[in-house]
């Protein structure tokens, strides 16, 4: 009876130091030197206009903190500024137009990435071109939607 108990503790405790190295092991394992980013890709058109392959109208929707990188290809409109950027993205939220930091972002001709966590605040933000990149400029925006 005694020895039934002592195995019953001991298979007991056996089974914790399993479950406590399987349990753990993931943590030593699944490091990922390279948080995977979702690529967005954008273009920033030479019409003054962003444009997202497959939109009519385009708008980018995230999830708070998502980990991102935009893939933004820039095509000159009729003018640049001085340092040579053609366009701009910089993303406000919608409601006060209060600039997020870190989303700005100055666009030279060609393809740039920029890889970054979305706002921790869900709701609607704009993205628009800081550059006064064409008589359209104005027009440059786009929707951006960051769920909780
Ligand atoms: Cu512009």
């Amino acid at each position: 009876m005694k020895v039934t108990r002592w195995l019953f503790r001991e298979t007991i405790h056996l089974w914790l130091l399993v479950w406590l190295a399987v349990s753990s092991a993931p943590c030593g394992l699944a490091q990922n030197p390279q948080p995977t980013a979702r690529v967005i890709e954008i273009l920033a058109d030479h019409d003054s206009r962003y444009k997202i392959e497959g939109q009519k109208q385009p708008s980018i929707t995230v999830k708070a903190g998502e980990l991102i990188t935009l893939r933004i290809t820039a095509k000159k409109a009729k003018n640049l500024n001085r340092d040579g950027s053609i366009h701009g993205f910089s993303l406000l939220r919608a409601k006060d137009r209060q600039p997020i930091p870190e989303w700005d972002f100055l666009l030279k001709p060609g393809t740039q990435e920029f890889t970054l966590a979305a706002p921790s605040e869900p709701g609607e933000y704009i993205v628009v071109c800081t550059v006064i990149c064409s008589q359209d400029h104005e027009g440059m925006n786009m929707r951006f939607i960051v769920l909780p």
